[in-house]
């Protein structure tokens, strides 16, 4: 059996999950590959050997099941410490494990903030769409429309929420560093998240997060900047 990723599947077999994103990117930096099974909101069923429901899952070719993309990335770097390493030592790890945390609770919900709406009716396949929508308006307590906005002044507020990342990237072309590592790919995936999602412009081409981001498309011979489905496999 070959390893397994299970991975959100999006509209036109788009893969935008941004957590999906963080483990692509960190299987590619290991040299690992590994077989994209592509799972809907509806398709719960296709993990349910991993005892929970949230994607993504890592099914190793052993029948080792990790889930949770901070835990897969450790996983991988303990894994498989004679491959090139995710962290770049303990402190390496530390610093990314901060990064996880303030991109999970600070960065997403901004983004959720600008593009929940067009998550619903441009990421999600259709068959997902009234699971989404029932679950996040009984979480938000309002409709995604009226949660939803995409307007000058909450990108301007996005924006200046950034400013952490900002300030890294003023002074290295890496978050860790002067080459990518797995603090890169926490972030990259939350853009490529909304990227994949709506056509909103996240960045201004000023910003040094936007140079940033441009450099992490061009990794991995391409990979970085398809979206995802031409490594997915049929389930
Ligand atoms: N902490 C988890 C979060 C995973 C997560 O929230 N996954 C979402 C998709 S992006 C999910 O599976 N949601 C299922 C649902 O909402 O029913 C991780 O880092 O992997």
């Amino acid at each position: 059996m070959a390893r397994e990723l299970y991975d959100l599947q999006g509209r036109e077999d788009k893969r935008f999950s941004p957590f999906c994103w963080r483990a692509r990117m960190a299987l590619w930096h290991k040299g690992l590959d590994a077989d994209f099974i592509p799972v809907q909101f509806g398709q719960k069923d296709k993990i349910a050997f991993s005892g929970q429901k949230l994607v993504l899952v890592l099914r190793e070719d052993d029948g080792r099941v990790v889930h949770d993309s901070w835990t897969i990335a450790c996983y991988l770097e303990d894994a498989y410490a004679d491959r090139p390493s995710l962290f770049g030592g303990a402190a390496g790890r530390a610093g990314a494990h901060f990064l996880n945390g303030w991109v999970d609770s600070a960065v997403h919900p901004g983004i959720v903030r600008l593009v929940l709406s067009h998550i619903h009716d441009n990421g999600i396949v259709e068959a997902d769409q009234p699971y989404f929508r029932t679950s996040r308006e009984k979480r938000l307590g309002m409709t995604l429309e009226e949660f939803t906005d995409s307007s000058e002044n909450q990108i301007a507020a996005f924006r200046a929420a950034l400013q952490l990342a900002r300030l890294t990237l003023e002074e290295t072309p890496y978050l860790a560093g002067p080459e990518p590592l797995y603090a890169d790919y926490i972030l990259f995936g939350s853009f490529k998240w909304a990227n994949l999602c709506c056509s909103l412009v996240l960045l201004a081409k000023d910003d040094p997060i936007y140079d940033w981001y441009e450099r992490m498309l061009g990794l991995f011979d391409g990979f970085a900047a398809s979206d995802g489905a031409a490594q997915g496999q049929a389930a």
